[in-house]
């Protein structure tokens, strides 16, 4: 099939999940590295996002020369592979020291691991030649609010955004946001905090968003709204697609798979705003739903890239001077129907 859109899709090791949850252990057996690496060459994707450890593993444990060595040895089996690394972020909410946050975390020897772990995810990073680091602030937030101050809090991240700054002039932060989920309420939990926090660092043109589709929905906005508002701005740095069924868990389902028409207005706003064309890719942070057998489990990333490019179709053939002429006349009960129709034919 000819190639008639402009994207490049990415997903990361974390999306083979093995289904463990709070109540239940896995029901999948633990793959290697290499099986998803080769998993993610027979869909066709093009990219992979990393974790500092998903590329390093044991990185705690491990000297400065060690992870450079290691790093490269991976992005030597990248380029064997004609994959390019996409981002990578700093697991922040594994170890013993981040268990109160990390860059916020009342104990200063806490912080100071927070960052120095940062700065070996930015050189993990420019070792597999990319200069995306992409922050999702798990624990930066508090299960009580008496325990932290948010003023102080605000200044610590903005202390640590800056330490990573200056460690390389060339390296680009993109803050995931999410309101919630591990803690009770987050500091950053929209586009609009990344993109205003952003503005204290000392170099705001090189701090940027990610739009998660769930996270946006979890925070009770519109994920199509927050793309385009990070786009305005020149900030959608990466996207993590998926679903997400109300407010409950962070549930990470395929692309689509609760709310179509929700689905069918971020592409909208993403081709509108000619996402990818600065070299973004598409992302899916999606994982299989816990039933999943061993044999189904590259479904829920190929069906989700599916639905993407069918609805990549389904914008690019709306019937936008009809629906023009609608919004002038005000008649949105025939606009909204019109998209329904639009959605359900075909
Ligand atoms: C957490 C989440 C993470 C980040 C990467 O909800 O979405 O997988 O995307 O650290
Ligand atoms: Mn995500």
């Amino acid at each position: 099939m000819a190639k008639t859109h402009q994207y490049r899709f990415c997903f990361g090791p974390w999306n083979f999940s093995e289904g463990a949850d709070p109540y239940g252990p896995p029901t999948r057996p633990v793959q290697t590295f290499d099986w998803k690496l080769a998993q993610l060459k027979k869909l066709g994707f093009d990219a992979m996002m990393f974790h500092d450890d998903d590329a390093v593993p044991d990185i705690d444990g491990k000297t400065d020369a060690q992870i450079r060595k290691e790093a490269k040895e991976l992005k030597k089996k990248l380029d064997g592979e004609g994959i390019a690394a996409e981002m990578v972020a700093p697991r922040l909410w594994f170890s013993p020291m981040t268990v109160d946050g990390a860059y916020t975390n009342n104990d200063p020897k806490c912080r100071a691991y927070a960052v120095e772990r940062s700065l070996r995810c930015i050189d993990i990073a420019r070792c597999l030649g990319t200069d995306l680091i992409v922050l999702w602030l798990a624990r930066e937030g508090t299960y009580l609010r008496e325990a932290k101050s948010a003023r102080r809090s605000t200044e610590l991240l903005v202390a640590a955004l800056d330490k990573m700054l200056a460690h390389d002039p060339k390296i680009r932060l993109a803050i995931e946001p999410k309101p919630n989920e591990p803690m009770d309420h987050a500091y950053l939990p929209t586009i609009g905090h990344a993109l205003a926090i952003a503005q204290l660092t000392r170099d705001p043109r090189r701090v940027g968003a990610l739009v998660e589709s769930a996270h946006a929905i979890l925070a009770g906005l519109d994920p199509s709204d927050e793309m385009a508002f990070a786009m305005k701005f020149g900030k959608l740095w990466s996207l993590h697609l998926n679903d997400q069924n109300g407010l409950k868990f962070d549930q990470d389902k395929p692309f689509g798979s609760t709310n179509l028409r929700s689905a069918f207005n971020q592409v909208r706003v993403l081709e509108e705003g000619q996402y990818g064309r600065r070299g973004e890719y598409v992302c899916f942070d999606v994982h299989p739903f816990r039933p999943t057998k061993v044999e189904h489990w590259l479904a829920h990333l190929d069906n989700s890239r599916r639905t993407f490019l069918r609805l990549v179709e389904k914008v690019r053939t709306f019937d936008q001077a009809k629906a023009s002429q609608l919004i002038a006349d005000r008649d949105y009960q025939a606009l909204d129907q019109l998209v329904i129709e639009h959605l359900l034919n075909g």
